[in-house]
């Protein structure tokens, strides 16, 4: 009850009969969209804590806008954000020197770089596993683009000095245990050393342009484009150079890992058997049209959407209008730098009246095409890169 007496700065009339932890309808900051400025059209898949994926067609832009961008979070957002007293501190078995940097002092010490980086979830598709798997159930909307802005995580790591046993880093956040307890880290995760060296992983300050909205790491991220995005720390305040793969929250057990060798679905795979993601797979989206459009018969219809291919390039995406029985090219644009995702069109022709599915195939600069249907089953659902579709019908 304090709590909330303490919220309202008032004695709550029948306050004494609420149950200890309920927090009045009026104090819940219970209407995402406008809390987190984000468009009417995303779904909310948990709100303790908040969780939201976007539709296809509203990932349209080249670049996407917060409003468009999925919430993946594990814990509660850190609150009372201070920028002025926010530091970052470099530290773990193998730096040489534990270093501690405000704000300000990264911003003005180190070259800024701009990059537009592809976050994915690893969960996401997780919805069409069959047995399911527990967790959010994203569709295709945990996929993100943004160009964001920030400092090289390399030349952090020059100024601090790492010895020759360092192999991993891990990040360290500011967000809160689901139980509360201030002991434990909802999530810290990492990246190897030959990832955090990469041009492409900074901490960011900003994104499109902006501060990085709070949900999104505010007031500073790592980014590691290309990988699983929980690699992606948000709120950080430090990093530990690790002399062995970090064993942060969620880097153990079934926690973005999958069997290391090819399971039946269902089974129980042994901890050991269990290798964590890296790189993510080729995948596609078609953003335009909205699925179940409806166009007049002789009308060329145009499609657009974007392919990513975790480190990879994609070298080629194409589209069938007959369940994968033919397929055509699409124009392909180049990615307007390393770990971005690249935009894809094509005119398509529909034959005659009738349903139609569009489906896309994306090939990434290894060969390696996305599956028509689910890829390999494993317990939590993780990488889903079966190709996407959606039908049209003309009239
Ligand atoms: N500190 C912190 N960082 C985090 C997370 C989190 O819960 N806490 N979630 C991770 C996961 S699983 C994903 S998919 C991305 C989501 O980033 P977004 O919410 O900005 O889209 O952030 C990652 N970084
Ligand atoms: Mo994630």
């Amino acid at each position: 009850m304090s709590t909330i007496t303490a919220l309202v700065g008032a004695e709550i009339v029948f306050g004494h009969l609420l149950p200890e932890g309920y927090t009045p309808l009026a104090l819940q900051e219970k209407d995402p969209f406008n809390l987190f400025k984000k468009d009417k059209e995303m779904r909310v898949l948990n709100d303790r804590p908040w969780n939201m994926e976007a539709q296809a067609h509203l990932l349209d832009d080249d670049i996407t806008p917060n409003e468009f961008m999925f919430i993946r979070n594990n814990g509660f957002i850190p609150k009372n954000i201070d920028v002025n007293t926010w530091n970052l501190t470099i530290k773990g078995e193998s730096v040489k020197e534990e270093k501690t940097y405000s704000l300000a002092a990264l911003k003005s010490k180190f070259k800024q770089y701009t990059y537009q980086l592809t976050l994915e979830c690893g969960g996401n598709g997780r919805s069409e596993f069959n047995p399911p798997a527990k967790g959010n159930q994203w569709t295709i909307g945990a996929i993100s683009c943004a160009n964001w802005t920030g400092i090289r995580l390399r030349d952090i790591l020059k100024d601090v000095g790492i010895k020759d046993d360092a192999i991993y880093i891990g990040y360290h956040s500011a967000d809160t245990h689901l139980t509360g307890d201030k002991s434990k880290a909802p999530i810290s995760r990492g990246v190897p050393i030959s990832k955090a060296l990469q041009d492409e992983t900074i901490l960011a300050f900003k994104m499109n342009g902006e501060d990085i909205p709070i949900a999104h790491g505010y007031p500073l991220r790592l980014v590691a484009g290309g990988w699983p995005a929980s690699a992606s720390g948000k709120w950080i305040t430090s990093i530990s150079i690790r002399n062995k793969v970090h064993d942060g929250a969620k880097m153990k057990g079934s926690s973005y890992r999958v069997p290391c060798k090819p399971v039946a679905p269902g089974t129980k795979v042994k901890d050991e058997d269990m290798c964590i993601i890296e790189s993510m797979p080729i995948k596609s989206l078609i953003t335009y049209p909205k699925t179940g459009a409806l166009i007049k018969q002789g009308e060329k219809l145009t499609i657009r959407g974007h392919a990513w291919a975790g480190e990879l390039e994609v070298s080629e995406v194409e589209y069938s209008i007959d369940y994968g029985s033919t397929w055509t090219s699409c124009n392909l644009k180049k990615a307007s730098n390393r770990l971005a995702w690249q935009h894809f069109s094509a005119t398509v022709t529909l034959p005659s009246k009738g349903y139609f599915e569009v489906w896309a195939r994306a090939t990434d600069s290894n060969g390696k095409s996305q599956p028509m249907l689910l890829p390999g089953w494993n317990p939590k659902g993780y990488l889903n890169n079966a190709c996407h579709r959606i039908a049209i019908k003309v009239v």
